[in-house]
């Protein structure tokens, strides 16, 4: 089943020039880039994003992070693409996070992982409206497909 899921670039990616390798490994997945922008995050799209973690103590440091410098928002899509995000991704915490990954590979610290992806296919769709407009997300055929994707 095609999905599409939420990929934030956080600030240290950018910071640390490392965006375009991870987009690469995204891309390499066979992922179809759908939707891309740069922006700085704000105290309530951070709440919004991360409703589920506004109580717990860490939430004040991860907003801090996310804000302190610009980010950036992609839409992925491609077969079971949540689940492939996230297992390219790696564990949340890159210590626990498989060589192989990209928080596994390029991250030491839970507080510099790198990289969102969204945890199911019904947070994708919460997540991708607060980041874009309908009309952000574009439904293009690549030319590739058939040798990505059998079905
Ligand atoms: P993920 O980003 O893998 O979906 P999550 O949703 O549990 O992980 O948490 C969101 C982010 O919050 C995570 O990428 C890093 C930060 N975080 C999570 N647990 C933390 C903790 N115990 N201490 C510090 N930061 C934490
Ligand atoms: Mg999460």
């Amino acid at each position: 089943m095609s999905e599409r899921s939420l990929v934030l670039l956080k600030p240290d990616a950018l910071q640390r020039g490392l965006a375009g390798r991870v987009i690469s490994r995204l891309e390499d997945r066979g992922l179809q880039i759908v939707g891309l922008k740069l922006m700085q995050m704000d105290m309530p799209t951070a709440q919004r994003h991360y409703a589920e973690h506004v109580e717990k103590p860490f939430f004040a440091g991860l907003a801090s992070f996310m804000m302190s410098r610009p980010l950036i928002a992609m839409a992925v899509q491609g077969k079971n693409a949540v689940e492939v995000v996230r297992k390219t991704m790696g564990s949340t915490n890159p210590q626990n996070a498989e060589p192989g990954t990209i928080r596994g590979d390029m991250a030491v610290d839970i507080g510099r992982n790198l990289i969102h992806g969204s945890d199911s296919v019904e947070s994708a769709e919460r997540e991708l409206a607060i980041f874009f407009a309908e009309d952000e997300l574009l439904d293009y055929q690549r030319e590739v497909e058939p040798w990505v994707t059998e079905s």
